[in-house]
């Protein structure tokens, strides 16, 4: 018998995420879009980005949010990118802290090429996404088309749904 070969590392194919990131407070980067655009700087292999917004605090914070989206490529899976999301929140200054408290910056893993995922500390898709006008209007501008694995809507659905929903003024 000829010895064996030895394996190849296995290459994990990359998968596709879209990230939300949110803050409404002043870092060592300044004003909330500038944190934001900091944080997309450290993101990785950032293919795709949403201009950012600004949208009104959902919840008990007073301040003013700075939204954006942005689609990156990765071979961790959801588990291993959401603690490298929690490192770049902490370098950022973020602190554990009163839920929905204001934050220097807010990563939040929206939807995954791979479909559902649940792991301790970890849904995706995110679980209250379809409702946040802040993440899906810039969504909706990047990936119309992608399908939400749960209610089978599409990005450009459930936008049009949360917009509808919004009382006019
Ligand atoms: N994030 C929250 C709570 N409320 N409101 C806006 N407008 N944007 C956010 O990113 C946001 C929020 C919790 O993460
Ligand atoms: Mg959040
Ligand atoms: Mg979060």
């Amino acid at each position: 018998m000829s010895p064996a070969t030895p394996l190849p590392p296995i290459a994990r194919p990359a998968s596709t995420y879209v990230i939300a990131l949110g803050s409404n407070r002043r870092g060592r980067h300044g004003a909330p879009e500038r944190e934001i655009a900091a944080a997309l700087a450290m993101l990785g292999d950032v293919v795709a980005r949403s201009p950012t917004v600004a949208s009104a605090p959902l919840g008990p914070s007073n301040r003013r949010y700075a939204n954006a989206v942005a689609l990156i490529e990765t071979s961790e899976d959801p588990a291993a990118l959401l603690v490298r999301l929690k490192q770049i929140e902490r370098r950022f200054g973020r602190r554990a802290g009163r839920r929905w408290g204001s934050r220097v910056i807010d990563l939040d893993i929206i939807l995954w090429s791979g479909g559902a995922w649940t792991s301790p500390g970890l849904v995706v898709p995110h679980a209250a996404y379809r409702t946040r006008g802040f993440v899906l209007a810039p969504l909706a501008g990047l990936v119309p088309a992608w399908r939400d694995p749960r209610t089978g809507r599409t990005i450009r659905q459930l936008a049009q749904l949360v917009d509808r929903r919004r009382p006019r003024d």
